[in-house]
């Protein structure tokens, strides 16, 4: 891991800006970089002690991204792409590297300087009269803006499950989404418990296990997950991944505007194929198409028996590799592919094959409570443990914009106004909250895509939005109820079309007790959503009302 940049916070902060920034991850940065153009005095006011986002905070061990890190940086400046094109060092990327990009960025376009650090936003509260927000931070700013932009992201609140007895614990205990930066966490000679078994867990455990004495995973919900076949990216290699995404690119065309998000890599159902062909098509896929791997054919996403045919692909592998088949038939998933968000691993299942790794179903026999000793079973069986490391996700899409504790119109919490589910218009923008703007927020592709992607399409269009205000003076924009409703239909509508809604997962909010049962992203995917917001501008942005 690079160094830590010292960051240290001298800048000053105005009582009044034309725009509040909150997140100095992707979509923070960038939608700096973009304001700045337009001459909007900004601040951008960020909680961590620099920028990164969730490549700052998650760096626990193993962690990694799975999009590959020749398309997941930013393309707004193709300078920047190509001349970091043969800088990373991986075909999917470790944490640190792109953490040393994000830094990269922060330096090229000189963002720090209006980038406020360890200052968390606990409060904003829109100002009728004045049209303005008031925000106000964990550091006693209060300050006012015409435009609140979220850059907050959609896996930044870490969920820690409320289980008896874990403040008893005499180990050390760790989420993976707020690693220790102070220290490098060392597991070797340690019974580890690592609990959860999503992307951070599937990640951390072969690396857990490598230097651990014991690693015990609590699984609760078995997971399909997908290897990557990371290889070290030589200048070989990337021109020739760039010469197959060019390819892959020209291949789809124009069609790319019409696919939804499962339909654009297949070009085949599943029974269109015999039962041979398919064997040697998902082998195909199982080698190459990492987290694609469900959109290889057509209708894996929408045809059940399609889907079984998918699943069972993997099932077989799971069975190849894991050598005890008691473990191996724990290891089962049963949900319908790729409705949880399909996991790439690097030996996940082949890190059950080690002595010195154990998998318990907490779904069979739960954790009742921690004691100083360890995790105990509601069967009052006691696993030992030294670290507990908690891979249990985070309050997806919501949470993260809930603690901004907004309050719009009257007054109206933010919470309150999506009591029921989040309603947005194109996923950007909510009714009651005007002038506010959620990038990457729920209703819009975000975490179905690259989500850079979604990130610099976000802030493409606001940005030209932006200066449409600008040049007609308007200075009050919100989404019409109305066309709030029609696109959260779509959006549902969308999601119905597809096995996604029948499984618990965090894009329906089951990960969180309470939280209402709602299919969260947009499925339509990046280039047909761009389609639809392209539309909304060109008719003079229809469905929001500027006065
Ligand atoms: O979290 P998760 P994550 N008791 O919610 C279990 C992105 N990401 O941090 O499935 C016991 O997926 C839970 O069980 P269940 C990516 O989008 C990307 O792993 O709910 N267990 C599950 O096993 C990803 O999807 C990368 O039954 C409990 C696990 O904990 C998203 O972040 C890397 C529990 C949580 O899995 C979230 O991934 C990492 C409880 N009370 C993350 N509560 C990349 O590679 C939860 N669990 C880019």
């Amino acid at each position: 891991a690079s160094a830590e940049t010292s960051t240290p916070d001298t800048g000053a902060i105005a009582d009044e800006y034309d725009t509040i920034v909150v997140g100095a991850g992707f979509a923070g940065m960038y939608m700096l970089h973009r304001v700045r153009q337009l001459g909007l005095s900004t601040v951008v006011f960020e909680r961590g002690s620099d920028v990164g986002g969730t490549w700052y905070w998650n760096t626990y061990p193993g962690a990694r991204c799975d999009a590959e890190s020749l398309v997941y940086n930013y393309a707004f400046d193709p300078e920047l792409r190509s001349d970091y094109q043969y800088r990373w060092p991986e075909r999917f990327s470790r944490q640190p590297a792109i953490l040393d990009y994000a830094r990269h960025v922060a330096e090229r376009y000189d963002l720090r300087r209006d980038i406020r650090f360890d200052t968390a936003v606990t409060r904003a509260a829109w100002d009728e009269p004045a049209r303005q927000w008031v925000v106000e931070t964990d550091r006693g700013h209060r300050v006012r803006a015409r435009f609140l932009i979220s850059a907050v992201g959609c896996l930044s609140d870490s969920q820690v499950p409320d289980i008896p007895g874990l403040n008893t614990f005499r180990g050390d205990w760790f989420h993976t989404g707020r690693w220790p930066r102070e220290r490098e966490v060392d597991f070797s000679g340690k019974r580890v418990v690592q609990i959860g078994t999503g992307s951070s867990g599937v990640q951390a455990a072969p690396v857990i296990a490598q230097t651990a004495a014991h690693l015990t995973v609590l699984q609760r919900t078995p997971q399909f997950t997908i290897p990557a076949w990371n290889v070290p990216l030589t200048p070989e290699v990337v021109d020739a991944s760039l010469e197959r995404m060019q390819q892959m690119t020209a291949q789809l065309g124009d069609t790319a505007k019409t696919r939804r998000l499962w339909e654009i890599f297949g070009t085949k159902k599943t029974f269109d194929d015999s039962p041979e062909e398919r064997e040697a098509f998902f082998e195909q896929l199982w080698q190459s198409a990492a987290g694609a791997f469900p959109f290889g054919y057509l209708d894996t996403m929408t045809d059940p028996a399609a889907n079984e045919e998918a699943a069972e692909f993997v099932r077989r592998k799971i069975r190849s590799i894991v050598k005890d088949p008691e473990t191996a038939e724990k290891l089962m998933p049963r949900y319908p592919i790729g409705t949880k968000r399909q996991i790439v691993d690097t030996g996940y299942y082949e890190t059950f094959n080690r002595p010195n790794v154990t998998l318990e179903d907490i779904r069979a026999d739960p954790i009742d409570r921690i004691t100083p000793e360890g995790v105990v079973s509601a069967s009052g069986k006691l696993i030992e443990a030294d670290v507990i490391v908690f891979a249990t996700g985070f309050d997806a899409m919501t949470g993260p914009l809930f603690g901004l504790n907004i309050e719009g119109v009257e007054g109206r919490k933010l919470q309150d106004a999506w009591a029921s589910g989040p309603q947005t218009y194109l996923g950007i923008a909510a009714h009651g909250f005007p002038n506010l703007f959620m990038l990457t927020g729920p209703g819009s592709p975000s975490v179905l895509s690259n989500v850079i992607n979604s990130i610099e399409q976000h802030v493409n269009w606001l940005t030209t939005l932006l200066e449409h205000l600008q040049e007609q003076h308007v200075d009050r924009i919100e989404a019409d109820l109305e066309a709030q409703a029609r696109w959260t239909q779509h959006c549902t509508d969308t999601a119905n079309e597809t096995l996604w809604p029948q499984t618990d997962s965090w894009y329906m909010g089951a990960n969180i007790p309470g939280k209402p049962r709602v299919f969260m992203p947009y499925l339509g995917g990046n280039a047909l959503y761009q389609t639809e917001i392209d539309e909304v501008a060109q008719k003079n942005y229809e469905g929001f009302e500027c006065r």
